[in-house]
Parts: C-alpha cells; sequence; structure tokens
C-alpha cells in the first residue's frame, strides 16, 4: 500500500546524471516505484489465469517525470560498458524510457512497429540506420524474455546487431537465461528480490507477503535451459528431446489427455486422421478402416449430412471397437456463457460423444471456464488453438505465448494445443500437456485455399508436436487403410527419432 498519495515531483534540469549511481539512490527509485503503484502487492488474477502476490505495472511511470527521468538513468548506468550505436525500446512500456534514454544522452532511438502497415512502406523498424550496426533493446520488465525476442527479430532482419539488453527490473523467472542461449546479455537495474528485500527493510512489505512472492517465482520459472539449448555440446551425454508419452501421462492432469497419452504408447500411434466427408456412411466407413491406425477420430459434425443419436453412438461403438478417442473439432470461441449450450445442447451434444474439442482463447479464459463447467464432469478434454496451418493465421508470437499460459494454467481441463511449431515457441509448457498438429501430408505444399503442408518428420521433429492430423491425404486415398498405415509409420518413426 502507498503511504501517501503520490505526488508528482518535477523533474530536474534535462542534462545526464554527474557520476556514478548510489547505492542510497537505487533504494529512493524502489520506495518510489512503491510509492506510485507501479509495485503492488495482494491477490492479482494475471491475464493467463496464474494468481500472482505482486503486480508490476511500469505504464503509469509516464505520469512522473521525476520516475521516469530516474527510471532511464539507472538503466543507462547499468550498459555504460556496451557498445551500442542505436537504442529500440519494446513496445509499448518500454518507449517513454527509451525516448527519456536518448534525450538524455544522445545516442539515436529507433521504433519497432507492432503492427507492420499493410499500406505504405510497410517497415517494421522506424528510424534512421545501417546495416552492421549495434541495437540496444530497451525494456521495462523481462518475465520470460519472449517480448524482447519479438523486438530482437525484426531487427535482425533489417540487419542490425543485437547483443545486449537492458531492463528495468529482472522478475527472475526464467529471463536471463533465455537471453543467454540467445547469445544475448541482460542487465536490469533490479532483480525483483532486491526490491522485495528493499521493501521489506522499510517495513512496506510483510515478511509472509516476501515469502510468497519468492515462491511464486520459484514456481513459475519459464526457461529450462537444457531443453532449449541449440545446440549440445558434443562431449555432453545425448539429452532425452522429449519425455515417452507413458511418462507424460502420469504428469497429466487432464483424464481425457491421461488417457491420449497412455493410448498412443499402448497402440504406439501418434496419428489423427480428419474425417472431413459428406456422409455420414462414409464417416463411420473410414473410422472403421482406419481404426486400427490411429489413436484420434477427428470430425467436424456440422459438415455431415444428417446427426442424431443413434449416430453418435455408432461412432463410440468403433471408437470402443479400436481405442481411439473421439475429437469433435468445433472450434468455439464465444463467450462462456454461449459457449455452455453450444457443448452441452444443440442438436448435435458434442460433450455427450466427443472426448475431446478445441477453442479459440480470442474471447479470454471465460470460454475454458463455461466449457469446464459441461465437459469435467464427463471426462472431456480441452485442446487451445495455439497456432493455425493457414497462410497469414493470426495466432502467432505473443498471442501464441498467452494460449500457452492459460494452458499451463488451467491442466484440470486443458489438455494442450492445436499447434504448428511448438519447438520454437519463447517458453516450455508442462509435459503433461499435449502438442496436436494438422497440415501434414507426406510432401510439403499448399492448396488452394491457404492451407499449408509439413511433412510427418518435419512436425513432430523440428515442429516439437506431438500427434500429427490428416485429413486428405488419408480420405482421399484410394485406399484410406493403407494411406493411414502409411501416415502413422511415418508419425511414430518420427516421435521414436526424437526420444533417443
Ligand atoms: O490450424 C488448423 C487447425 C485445424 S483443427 N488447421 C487445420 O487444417 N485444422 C483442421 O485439420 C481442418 O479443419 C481439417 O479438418 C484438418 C486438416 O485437413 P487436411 O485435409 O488439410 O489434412
Amino acid at each position: 500500500m502507498a503511504t501517501s498519495t503520490p505526488s508528482v515531483a518535477t523533474a530536474a534540469e534535462l542534462k545526464p546524471k554527474e557520476g556514478p549511481i548510489t547505492s542510497q539512490e537505487f533504494e529512493e527509485l524502489v520506495l518510489r516505484l512503491h510509492e506510485i503503484e507501479a509495485v503492488k502487492f495482494g491477490n492479482f488474477k494475471l491475464k493467463s489465469g496464474l494468481m500472482s502476490p505482486i503486480y508490476i505495472d511500469l505504464r503509469v511511470i509516464v505520469s512522473y517525470p521525476d520516475v521516469l527521468r530516474r527510471v532511464a538513468e539507472v538503466m543507462w548506468h547499468q550498459v555504460s560498458g556496451a557498445a551500442f550505436d542505436v537504442m529500440c525500446g519494446v513496445p509499448y512500456t518500454a518507449l517513454p524510457i527509451a525516448t527519456c534514454m536518448s534525450l538524455l544522452h544522445g545516442t539515436p532511438m529507433l521504433m519497432r512497429r507492432k503492427e507492420v502497415k499493410e499500406y505504405g512502406t510497410k517497415k517494421a523498424i522506424e528510424g534512421a540506420f545501417k546495416k552492421g550496426q549495434t541495437c540496444l533493446i530497451v525494456e521495462d520488465l523481462v518475465t520470460s524474455g519472449a517480448s524482447v525476442m519479438e523486438t530482437v527479430e525484426p531487427l535482425e532482419v533489417e540487419g542490425l546487431k543485437v547483443t545486449d539488453v537492458v531492463v528495468l527490473i529482472d522478475r527472475e523467472q526464467g529471463g536471463a537465461a533465455r537471453m543467454a542461449s540467445n547469445g544475448l546479455r541482460l542487465h536490469s537495474a533490479f532483480t525483483l528480490s532486491f526490491i522485495i528485500k528493499t521493501l521489506q527493510a522499510h517495513g512496506l512489505v510483510s515478511a509472509k507477503v516476501a515469502d510468497s512472492v519468492a515462491a511464486f517465482i520459484a514456481a513459475n520459472q519459464t526457461f529450462t535451459p537444457s531443453a532449449a539449448a541449440p545446440t549440445p555440446s558434443p562431449a555432453a551425454p545425448a539429452q532425452p528431446k522429449r519425455l515417452p508419452f507413458e511418462e507424460r501421462a502420469s504428469l497429466c492432469q487432464n483424464a481425457a489427455g491421461r488417457k491420449l497419452l497412455e493410448l498412443m504408447a499402448r497402440k504406439r500411434t501418434n496419428l489423427a486422421v480428419a474425417a472431413d466427408v459428406a456422409t455420414v456412411e462414409e464417416m463411420l466407413r473410414i473410422a472403421d478402416a482406419a481404426g486400427p491406425h490411429i489413436a484420434v477420430f477427428k470430425t467436424h459434425v456440422d459438415i455431415f449430412d444428417k446427426w442424431d443419436d443413434g449416430i453418435a453412438t455408432q461412432l463410440r461403438h468403433l471408437a470402443d471397437k479400436h481405442e481411439f478417442l473421439i475429437f469433435e473439432d468445433r472450434k468455439f470461441a464465444d463467450i462462456g456463457n454461449t459457449v455452455v449450450s453450444q457443448y452441452g445442447g444443440g442438436i448435435y451434444k458434442i460433450a455427450d460423444w466427443s472426448d475431446i474439442t478445441n477453442a479459440h482463447l480470442v474471447p479470454g479464459p471465460g470460454i475454458i471456464d463455461g466449457l469446464r463447467k459441461v465437459g469435467q464432469e464427463k471426462g472431456r478434454g480441452l485442446l487451445l488453438l495455439a497456432e493455425m496451418s493457414s497462410k497469414g493465421a493470426l495466432a502467432t508470437g505473443a498471442y501464441t505465448e498467452k494460449v500457452a499460459e492459460a494452458a499451463a494454467a488451467n491442466q484440470d481441463f486443458v489438455m494442450g494445443f492445436i499447434c504448428q511449431s511448438p519447438a520454437k515457441w519463447a517458453t516450455p509448457v508442462p509435459p503433461g500437456l499435449v502438442h496436436m498438429t494438422p497440415g501434414v501430408q507426406l510432401a510439403s505444399g499448399s492448396d488452394a485455399l491457404g492451407q499449408q503442408y509439413n511433412t510427418p518428420a518435419s512436425v513432430i521433429g523440428q515442429g516439437g508436436s506431438d500427434v500429427i492430423i490428416v485429413g486428405r491425404g488419408i480420405i482421399k486415398a484410394a485406399d484410406p487403410a493403407a494411406a493411414a498405415a502409411q501416415y502413422r509409420e511415418a508419425g511414430w518413426a518420427a516421435y521414436e527419432a526424437t526420444l533417443a
């Protein structure tokens, strides 16, 4: 809690601070950040759904010029030994900080567009620079380092070199290790521990709160160096690239997810077939023919010529006969209250017969709560769409990261993802979550309507996914059963190759 109403102190004359920053000045800045409520304690629900005992919001510093100026000075001080020609703030909170550093010290600044214009110059980076120049990244707060990397990439594409990143606060949740794994040095003015210690010493934070923040940091690490290291040293023993499905089953909190992981290990298949056919008869024929080879049978129930409870029962019988899970690819995308009815009711009554369904996170975490309300007691599982296979898909970058966070925070009902390249995600997700990837054929390519295909080896190998979802590669084949056998073999071989 702030001890008094935050005051707007006047910024001193705009000139660089002389000499080093003293430890007293560091402490004073921490106290001032607390006073203006840029750092708050309590019980905060983060966007990911995680409950956090601390909330840091540095956007507020633009209202306190004295704080902005001091922040810019301590951050400049951190990189006094680094060499750089230009600076670039990570949008948006760090932009005023970078501007202030630039004004105080006369180093030119660049700006990265968050949204690249579809018209005009289409530049991702604004400002004057030359290829080969070195750019310092300026960020307010680092947690996983994902947003820093989103700014580094377009700079490097433009031919700039990035070697150093400066942040005001390092939350100590793996950002520094992630930076290092990308060859970047992270300089931080404060660690979260330093902030807590300082506030505790001034009686502004109790020992209990300090302990809960320390526990939160320890429990929410975002980076596992061994899993994310780009190339293991040749002398080191080969690290398993992924845990076997049977081991991951015991780490999975959702009943349907556990069932799928166990089933894949037992049946030795990581193939899902997408039965996008027009008639129920054909759908049931494919389920029976491909059944012995698949782990998952995926439907779009609203494209069949008819539907009733009897058809659902016939499909469930085939699922039991061949041991596969049914996945109705409904892609829910509405508010919690509406999806309750869409999932549990209507003419399709999806939750009654489908083990798995999926949803977009566009409406926010309420959609998970709505679907959980219907599906949890029936033992169902939910896949979140983190990435899509179609050209120009908007589910990328920060959106994908948010989906990964939401899944990690709702593992009782969320069993995994529909995704493309989880190996490239900034933050590794818990091993109990399953990755399923559509857009798979034996040769890479595309269709006329934006679908893009990768091979089983690239999806499971380089992409890091667990399950291949194959539609037309199987259902349009002259012999769908033989095609399913072929995809099964390719998918499983790729999986086994990632275990060694
Ligand atoms: O990003 C996606 C997500 C899904 S679920 N891209 C997709 O293609 N899908 C589904 O996977 C799509 O609706 C279709 O049912 C299947 C791919 O079919 P194919 O014929 O292109 O292999």
